[in-house]
């Protein structure tokens, strides 16, 4: 691109962020066609039971359709010990679990009682023939309209292991996804004898769309600079959490250890900045599942998640250094992602275990809630990086057809404000209509083959035949962003520090995953099959990111596509042209 190219990208890309701004987080009316409901008042929210977190198994059960009914609306509480106003699932926060088997049907029906539009993600998983079920505002869907509703339905094939859902795009809702698989444990699995579910989310005291317009502006939260990705307050874990400032104290997700049993653990980041560790005083952690990859065990100290990263970790309750029989979970917010300091600020959050034939009263806490970590009883390191991890069924990708390379950074605007470029495109969200709907009117056109930019920022590798593509991304910025690939588990080729600069790599058996954490100053690379078809979103998961532009989408089988049956609800909700 010339330098006058540039610039003119530059200004048209300024005032297509000036325009579409406003569509996060609009005020009701912003568009003549858009619903204006009354927006039933704030009642307390209901924390999500304990028991609720333990799963049921449903080994066994035939093949089913499973029906959930989800209302959203607006609640308000202190999670973490701070009043404020909430996005909740029909009253609870977080909203409920999907708990299914691999290959069932899962019907979700959503009713939006938000004053914003919206829409629900289901991560990770392949929608195979379903691409507009995607919930990917913009890209496979229009929002759901204030007052309105929308059935989401489809296979969940052949994906099983740990996930979960989330509301897009401010002040996300969250809840698990657990799909079991429904084929024998293949050798070398651990067993365990119950399993449960820990959500950790970083959390923040404001609104995420106060937050956006700072974080989009010039002078950047609290004045801190622009490009300053706002800061949480505390975190939570299972809807509990810490917020030791102002006096207020917050609550314990507590769960109850058998001395002698054994536990699946499946560990979700559902947060929108920080990397966060967790660790169970005193216990070794048995790592066997990464976004639904079964890995070959490793045992360690301790695990970091990025953002929508799961684990499962494996724990034997067999420990005694504390006589009372209560243990710390700690769910630790990572300080690498923070550039000013947060006021106040917990990045220490806790949650109780606590043996049976623990003689304390309810509610005592294992020991101080500024207790140093123990460690594990014995010298273990922490999981490493991703390239490390071996897949437990071993695969060979077959070879790739095509290579191509997107490098992204971030970018100053001409009035100052920050913004992130993948291949000089940082992307806006479609008004009034979603890529899949352009490209389903105009299969051969809207995105020709190969690399493309639409209209408003849609940066799109098109596909039109099945493919072997392998993607080499280059992280030309200072900060390490956790990418996500919508639909396909790929594979991780290569990795290494700097630009790729056709490096050979071996690829047997490599790990393959959702969202892959790309390093400061790297490169990953990434392979998969277009099988799939639909509009896929590549993006950062870090969703001030994700808001200001980091994104940009895969087309397969765009003369397949064409062909979708898509439900006249969502066709109505891209004619009611809501903001979200
Ligand atoms: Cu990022």
């Amino acid at each position: 691109m010339s330098s006058l190219q540039y610039l003119i990208f530059l200004v048209l890309s300024l005032v297509a962020v000036v325009n579409s701004t406003p569509g996060f987080g609009d005020l009701l009316g912003h568009s003549p066609t858009c619903p204006s409901i009354p927006v039933p008042n704030p009642l307390p929210y209901i924390p999500l039971n304990n028991h609720s977190f333990v799963l049921n198994g449903l080994a066994g059960q035939p093949p089913q359709t499973r029906v959930f009914n989800f209302v959203l609306s607006l609640g308000n509480g202190a999670p973490d010990g701070i009043e404020r106003e909430m996005v909740v699932v029909n009253g609870q926060y977080p909203g409920p679990i999907i708990e299914a088997n691999q290959y069932d049907h899962i019907v979700v029906n959503v009713q939006n009682l938000l004053p914003n539009a919206t829409t629900l993600h289901w991560h990770g998983l392949y929608q195979n023939g379903t691409n507009y079920y995607d919930g990917n505002a913009a890209i496979t869907e229009c929002a759901i309209p204030p007052g309105k509703s929308m059935t989401y339905s489809f296979d969940l094939g052949e994906f099983s292991g740990t996930t979960w859902w989330q509301m897009q795009y401010t002040d996300g809702v969250i809840g698990g996804i657990v799909v079991h698989p429904t084929a024998r444990s293949p050798p070398g699995l651990p067993t365990w004898d119950e399993d449960v579910l820990v959500v950790m989310q970083d959390w923040y005291h404001q609104t995420a769309e106060s937050l956006l317009v700072e974080y989009l502006s010039a002078a950047g939260p609290l004045g801190t600079g622009a490009g300053n990705e706002p800061v949480p307050d505390s975190a939570t874990l299972n809807g509990h959490g810490q917020y030791f400032s102002a006096g207020s104290g917050g609550s314990y997700f507590t769960f109850n250890f058998v001395r002698g049993k054994t536990y699946r653990i499946r560990l979700v980041n559902a947060g929108s900045l920080a990397d966060i560790r967790f660790s169970i005083d005193n216990h070794p952690l048995t790592v066997i599942e990464a976004d639904g990859t079964l890995i070959e065990p490793t045992t360690v100290a301790g695990v970091s998640l990025a953002v929508a990263q799961r684990y499962s970790v494996i724990v034997h309750a067999n420990a005694t250094a504390n006589t009372n029989g209560l243990y710390w979970m700690r769910s630790t917010l990572l300080t690498d992602m923070f550039t000013y300091t947060e006021p106040g600020q917990n990045i220490d959050i806790r949650g109780v275990i606590r043996y049976t034939g623990s003689h304390t009263p309810p509610g005592t806490l294992p020991n101080g809630i500024h207790s140093q970590d123990p460690g594990p009883g014995a010298a273990l390191p922490d999981l490493a990086l991703t390239t490390t991890l071996v897949p437990l069924m071993a695969q060979t990708p077959p070879p790739l057809n095509h290579q191509f390379t997107v490098s992204f950074e971030f970018d100053t605007l001409p009035d100052g404000s920050n913004r992130p470029f993948i291949n000089n495109v940082s992307w806006v969200p479609l008004q009034g209509t979603s890529t899949l709907q352009q490209v389903m009117r105009n299969p051969g056109g809207y995105a020709p083959e190969g690399l493309s930019v639409a209209a408003g920022g849609q940066l799109i590798w098109t596909e039109t035949s099945v493919q072997v593509v392998q993607v080499v991304v280059n992280n030309l910025d200072g900060g390490g962003h956790p990418f996500h690939l919508h639909g396909h588990s790929p594979w991780i080729i290569g990795s290494g520090p700097g630009t790729y600069v056709n490096q050979q790599f071996n690829p047997t058996n490599p790990m393959h995953r959702d969202t892959i954490f790309i390093p400061a100053n790297s490169f990953v690379v990434l392979q998969f099959i277009t099988n799939n078809p639909g509009l896929w979103a590549f993006h950062c998961h870090i969703a001030w990111h994700l808001m200001a532009g980091l994104l940009m989408q895969f087309n397969s089988l765009p003369f397949t596509s064409a062909h979708f049956n898509i439900p006249p609800a969502i066709t109505t909700y891209c004619a009611a042209d809501c903001p979200q």
